[in-house]
Parts: structure tokens; C-alpha cells; sequence
């Protein structure tokens, strides 16, 4: 059992809480091993079709836990390097490489690694109480967890920019309004939309909408043509799946599709 978060996982769906609320559930090295066993967990059982990623308490999360880099004047500085090597670049990669729909419900303020651990799930809700802030830059670092990434392909790089080098708190509702998440809610209908979004997707087809992530990810960097070119080979590979022959016998037969996942 784990200590730092809650992870549940219930008629397909799985349900990872950040739970250091005292430090609006910034990272340390256990809740780190945490969040890697869980997703490991995630990716072994075959039922989960979709993973809900939220805070508990008033915050998502802030980030670093800061007091594990608190270093005397003199002593050696902390390689934060390996640091996000070993621990935050395999948690976004595996976030991002998910086959299944990843929701991020943000319960709070979302700062530094935080915020953009949360840009880095497919679909974000955001309760309107929560912020994003790119803290990286008022203690002397570089925002990272893919934010030089994600943030200028959301809110285009003048945006991206300012945010970064001012750290400027962005509330829900302007997050909304830039593009950088799905949608706002009401605080106290933010966990009830998010998880019925999550059992949604849990009756869909899996297979097809793991495609589709690869395909706006690749998106990125594609060229018109290349994208073309996977458009027809993931096509190819949703066509050949259970779930797509039945959605057409579905249609055909006027009825709601049972979709298995696979
Ligand atoms: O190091 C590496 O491995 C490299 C990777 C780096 C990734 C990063 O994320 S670097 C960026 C780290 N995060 C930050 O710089 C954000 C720090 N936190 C804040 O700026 C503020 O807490 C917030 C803007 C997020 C929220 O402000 P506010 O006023 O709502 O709350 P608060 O009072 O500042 O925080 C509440 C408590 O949480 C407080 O503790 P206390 O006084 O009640 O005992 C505060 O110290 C603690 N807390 C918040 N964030 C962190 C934290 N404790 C440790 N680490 C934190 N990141």
C-alpha cells in the first residue's frame, strides 16, 4: 500500500491521487517511487482503459519538494540532472506514451513540475479555484516535465515565453481561455465531471483512442504529408480491431455498441 498517493483501480478505471496535501503535494523521492509503481500497475492490467490523475487537498501539486534541496552554503549543489532523468523525464514519457486516455482533474494550484505534468495528459479539467504557475523561474531553474515543449505549442511561444520568465499565476478560467487545458469547472462538480469522463472512456474503444493520441502527438513535429502517411498506417491498425467492427455492426443494427478495448 502506498503512503504519498491513492490508487484505485475500479471498473476500468484508475484513479491516482497525489496525497502530501501539507506540501499541496509536491514531489520527494517516495512519492516519486510511488507514482512510478502505480503507473507500472496501470500499464500491467488489462482492464484499466483510462487513468484519472488529481490532488488531494488545495493543491494539485507544487512541484519539487524544495525542502529536499535546501543545501548549506558550501556543500556540494544537488544534480538535478539525474534528478529529472531517474524521476520526472520516465513519468512524462510514460503519461504521454499511455495507450488509454489520461485525464487530469487539477484540484488546485498547479506550480513548476506540477503545472506541467498536467499539460502533459490528454484531456485537462480544472476546478475554477485552481492556477498554473511556471514557478521554474523565480528560484533560478528552467521550466521542465516538457513545459519548453508543451507550453509554446498551447498558448504559442510569446505566451509561452512571458509565462516562463515571469511566473505569473494563470488562473483556470484564463487557462481555459488560452487553450492550455480542456475546461473549468465548479470546484464542487470538478471530481464528479472528471471521473464521469473517466467511466466514459472506460466503455470506448481503447485500442482506437490510443491511436489518436499517437497521432496528435506526432502531430507536433509531422509535416503535412508525413502525418498523411500515419493517419493511413494507424488506420490500418484501428480497422483491423475488435471494437471498430463493432461499432460498424452497431450502427448497422441501430443499437449501442458494446466496446470491449480491444
Ligand atoms: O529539483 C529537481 O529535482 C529538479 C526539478 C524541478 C521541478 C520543479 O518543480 S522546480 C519548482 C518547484 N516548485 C516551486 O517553486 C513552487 C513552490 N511553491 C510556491 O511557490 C507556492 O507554494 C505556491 C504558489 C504553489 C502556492 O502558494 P500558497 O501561498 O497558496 O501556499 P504556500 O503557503 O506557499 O504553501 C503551503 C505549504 O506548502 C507551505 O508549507 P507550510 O508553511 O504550511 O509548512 C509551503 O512551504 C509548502 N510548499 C509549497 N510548495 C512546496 C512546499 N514545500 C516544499 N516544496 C514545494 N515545492
Amino acid at each position: 500500500s502506498y503512503e504519498t498517493i491513492e490508487f484505485s483501480i475500479t471498473e476500468g478505471v484508475a484513479v491516482l491521487t497525489l496525497n502530501r496535501p501539507d506540501s499541496l503535494n509536491s514531489f520527494n523521492t517516495q512519492m516519486h517511487a510511488e507514482v512510478r509503481s502505480a503507473l507500472k500497475e496501470v500499464k500491467k492490467d488489462s482492464s484499466v482503459r483510462c487513468l484519472l490523475l488529481t490532488g488531494n487537498g488545495r493543491g494539485f501539486c507544487a512541484g519539487q519538494d524544495l525542502s529536499d534541496r535546501n543545501v548549506a552554503p558550501g556543500a556540494e549543489a544537488p544534480n538535478l540532472g539525474e534528478s529529472i532523468e531517474k524521476n520526472y523525464s520516465p513519468l512524462l514519457r510514460t503519461i504521454r506514451s499511455l495507450e488509454m486516455p489520461v485525464i487530469c482533474a487539477v484540484n488546485g494550484v498547479a506550480a513548476g513540475a506540477g503545472a506541467n505534468i498536467a499539460f502533459a495528459c490528454d484531456i485537462v479539467l480544472a476546478a475554477k479555484s485552481a492556477s498554473f504557475i511556471q514557478a521554474f523561474c523565480k528560484i533560478g531553474l528552467v521550466p521542465d516535465c516538457g513545459g519548453t515543449w508543451s507550453l509554446p505549442r498551447l498558448v504559442g511561444p510569446a505566451r509561452a515565453m512571458a509565462l516562463s520568465m515571469l511566473g505569473d499565476k494563470v488562473s483556470a478560467e484564463q487557462a481555459e481561455q488560452w487553450g492550455m487545458i480542456w475546461k473549468s469547472v465548479e470546484n464542487e462538480s470538478l471530481m464528479d465531471e472528471a471521473l464521469s469522463m473517466a467511466k466514459h472512456f472506460a466503455t470506448q474503444p481503447t485500442k482506437g483512442l490510443a491511436l489518436i493520441k499517437r497521432a496528435i502527438q506526432a502531430s507536433a513535429t509531422n509535416t503535412f504529408d508525413e502525418q498523411l502517411d500515419l493517419e493511413r498506417d494507424l488506420q490500418t491498425l484501428a480497422g483491423r480491431t475488435e471494437d471498430y467492427r463493432e461499432g460498424v455492426a452497431a450502427f448497422m443494427e441501430k443499437r449501442q455498441p458494446a466496446f470491449k478495448g480491444q
